[in-house]
């Protein structure tokens, strides 16, 4: 394929994406990348990119590229910056850091990172060793995951699952929770296939998303209510002695507790809890428990709520009380994360902290940002409030876009009196708020190694071209402000190469035989699993007890209740009350802003020929809820709670179930006539677990915007 003209470059979908890609970049003789396409020989990636990453080099070269430091002229917000070179840059950092540190101590300086790269390098190397050095605060990296990755880990012990091309093998696919078309594409080629072999694939969403429109049928249960959905199919499926006996008492601890947990879950109680029918949850049950193999797919976005750990813990119990793991393309899979033993330590080095510094939790960012000590007590998670926050470095984020409860956050944001770095590839909402601006490259202009949380392969990602104006990558950047602080332990000087040959150094079977040099020559490889690889088939769980925990020590021992429940979310409005919804416009609607499918969070939302597939942002709302207040299909409609208030275009169809609505997202506030974006509607409430943050627990009001004031303003 390469000619002298043109060359191929192996690296890796750098987004946070459960597919990460392995992506091939074509380079011209000039050195500049023409074209990417997926790698053909990779059996995830199977040739093929999503829509939005095959237009990536369209944000590498977009004219709006930052292309050098830049300094803030005007006030915070205003967008006035001039450009300054590296040493200026530096050089002002490396005061502004040391006075910080000097007046307030090294807590005083919060780093603000999630990810726009999932990167180990370009994510959770060099800058956490920088921060770790310098004592600065922690962040607890809480906005997408954490409640799930908590309660699959009590039952499971880690977040290992099904392979995703098992799902082939598949006869019935439970899509609980999760967007397949949509946030996980390359699963679906394997769908299809189980499909062709006559599988049947049932969806769980309270909006018939587009993967919805493709299954065989759609359940459009209440958001948050999942576990009472789990706990009926269980009360149920041991009701009527369709459980695996063999299975259960061989692999699993608590069988017990749990069928005397399971006697008050009858389908009539989660019927009137999830909205969906108990004759529904009956049949469900029996073919789940009844067809072979089954195979559930949920994913993180199912878990954003007030119980989404326990939801999560609950339904990842399902497939070892029908047997499921025992056979190839059944189980559950959620993530594969846990599956990587790269050697995090080794690149994070906690140990460079003079001590264990306080931990700050991302999802209260807004809280974080704030002088009262009160509210600034809400954020932190291990350690003391003093002192405030005074100096911010955000890397791979965009929290004024998609950190939870945006006025709060952009309160903070805006104060004179922080210091704050953003390194990007463009001024966003949050760059506009910097007070120095450091251009990063993309991921075609650095290096870096990728673990995977939707499939088993690791993926080294070379640079195709140099870096564009300049930029450099975040490990660099870290490297010189750690020269320039005077931090000088040598891990602070190691080179991206010494990062990549750290991480990988680990004994592991899963790592046997899996080096820098057989990276460098393949581009991705396989963990060293078996093959096939059934992860439970005869337990082997990785919880303390080996077993699949229905009764978890560990949960109890961390103030949870050992046995799976149901835990109400903390605002959407429960089917009762959704019922008066319908009746009268005051009632609360529970808000979803779930994935935009052009958009990979607020990625992309720049770049021009992707908004014009997205389109408008808009409003999805029943015909029920729309009559109930007066909305017609196109109407604009103002969407407000106690927090904020937003205007979208309202979207009648009944591809959401009553008392629901939803909008995709993320657009950045900046492209919105009324300068909001849907965050300034969630909330910094933390779910059940792990400090994980909630953004589709969220109630609102909806009015038609000319009509508005005729409604009060509840709060
Ligand atoms: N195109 C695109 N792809 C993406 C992303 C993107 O922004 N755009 N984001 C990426 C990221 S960061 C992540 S974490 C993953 C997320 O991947 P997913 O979890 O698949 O995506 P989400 O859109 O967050 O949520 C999926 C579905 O969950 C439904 N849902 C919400 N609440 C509930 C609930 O309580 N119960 C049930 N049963 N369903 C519920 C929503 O209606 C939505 O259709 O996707 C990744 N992929
Ligand atoms: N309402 C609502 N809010 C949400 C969600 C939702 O579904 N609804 N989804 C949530 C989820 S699942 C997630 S994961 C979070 C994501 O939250 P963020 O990580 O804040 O989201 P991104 O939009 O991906 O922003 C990443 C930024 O990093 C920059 N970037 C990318 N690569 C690099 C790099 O190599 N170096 C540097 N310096 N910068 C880089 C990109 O330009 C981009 O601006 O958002 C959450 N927010
Ligand atoms: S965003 Fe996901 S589907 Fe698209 S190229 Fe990246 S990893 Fe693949
Ligand atoms: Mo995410």
């Amino acid at each position: 394929m390469n000619t002298p003209e043109v060359r191929y470059v192996t690296g890796a979908c750098p987004l946070d994406c459960p597919d990460t890609c392995c992506w091939q970049v074509m380079v011209d003789a000039t050195g500049t990348a023409r074209a990417m396409r997926g790698h053909p020989d990779h059996p995830f990636t199977r040739g093929v990119l999503c829509t939005k990453v095959t237009h990536y080099l369209e944000r590498t070269y977009h004219p709006e590229r930052v292309v050098s430091p830049l300094k803030r002229v005007g006030p915070k917000g205003s967008g006035q910056f001039k450009r300054i070179t590296w040493e200026e840059a530096l050089a002002e950092i490396g005061a502004r850091l040391s006075d910080v540190v000097e007046r307030y101590g090294p807590q005083a300086v919060l780093p603000y990172s999630y990810s726009g790269t999932l990167g180990l390098l370009q994510g959770e190397s060099m800058d956490r060793r920088f921060f770790h050095a310098l004592g600065a605060s922690r962040l607890a990296r809480t906005l997408c995951a954490e409640a799930g990755w908590q309660g699959y880990v009590y039952t499971i012990g880690a977040t290992v699952g099904t392979p995703p091309e098992d799902f082939a093998y598949a006869r019935l696919i439970l899509l609980w929770g999760t967007n397949t078309l949509t946030s996980n594409m390359h699963l679906w080629p394997f769908i299809l296939e189980a499909r062709r072999q006559g599988a049947r694939v049932v969806v769980i969403d309270p909006a018939r998303t587009r993967t919805a429109r493709q299954a065989a049928e759609w359940l459009p249960i209440m958001p948050g209510t999942d576990a009472a959905l789990a706990l009926a199919m269980m009360h149920v499926i041991v009701r009527d002695g369709l459980w695996d006996e063999a299975y259960v008492s061989r692999y699993t601890l608590g069988f017990s507790h749990l069928r005397e947990r399971l006697e008050a879950w009858p389908p009539e109680r989660a019927a009137a809890i999830t909205g969906l029918p108990a004759e529904r949850i009956e049949t469900l049950a029996r073919e789940y428990a009844t067809t072979r193999p089954a195979v559930i797919r949920i994913n993180y976005g199912m878990q954003r709520h007030g119980g989404g750990g326990m939801a999560v813990r609950a339904i990842a119990m399902l497939p070892a009380l029908v047997g499921a793991w025992r056979e190839q393309g059944g189980g559950v899979l959620l993530s594969t994360s846990g599956a990587f033993p790269v050697n995090r330590q080794a690149l994070r080095r906690t140990d460079l902290q003079p001590h264990p510094t306080r931990l700050i939790n991302a999802a209260r960012l807004g809280d974080a940002l704030s002088l009262d000590a009160h509210m600034r007590a809400r954020a932190v998670m291990q350690g003391d409030p003093h002192p405030p926050v005074h100096a911010l470095i955000v890397y791979n984020s965009n929290p004024a876009v998609t950190a939870p409860d945006q006025n709060a956050v952009l309160r903070g944001l805006a104060r004179e009196d922080l210091f704050t770095v953003v390194l990007e590839h463009f001024i966003t909402d949050t760059a506009l708020y910097a007070d120095i601006i450091l251009p990063a490259t993309t991921q075609v202009e650095h290096w870096d190694l990728h673990t995977a949380y939707g499939h088993y392969y690791l993926t080294l990602n070379r640079p195709a071209i140099a870096p564009v104006g300049e930029s450099k990558p975040n490990t660099e950047i870290f490297r010189l402000l750690a020269q320039r602080l005077g931090l000088d332990h040598p891990a602070l000087r190691d080179s991206d190469e010494d990062l990549i040959r750290q991480a990988l150094s680990v004994k592991h079977p899963w790592m046997t035989g899996i080096t820098y040099e057989r990276l460098l020559d393949e581009g991705f490889v396989r963990l060293n699993l078996p093959d096939p690889f059934l992860p439970f088939a005869e337990g082997d769980f990785f919880t303390p007890s080996g077993k699949c925990e229905f009764y978890s020590a560990q949960a109890a021992h961390d103030g949870y209740d050992p046995l799976p429940t149901f835990t109400p979310p903390h605002e959407t409005p429960l089917p009762a009350s959704a019922e008066s919804s319908r009746a009268s416009a005051q009632q609360p609607l529970a808000l979803l802003s779930p994935s935009a499918h052009y958009y990979l969070n607020s990625n992309f939302a720049n770049v021009p020929r992707l908004q014009r597939r997205q389109g408008e942002p808009y409003l999805l709302l029943h015909p029920e809820d729309a009559a109930a207040r007066g909305i017609q299909d196109g109407d604009w409609v103002r969407v407000w709670n106690a927090r904020g208030s937003l205007r979208l275009r309202a979207r009648v169809r009944p591809d959401v179930r009553p008392g629901v609505c939803y909008t995709p997202s993320i657009w950045w506030r900046t492209q919105a006539a009324d300068g909001q974006s849907v965050n300034v509607l969630t909330s910094q409430a933390e779910a059940d677990m792990g400090g994980g943050a909630t953004y589709y627990d969220v109630a609102v009001y909806v009015a038609p915007l000319n009509g508005e004031e005729s409604h009060a303003r509840a709060g």
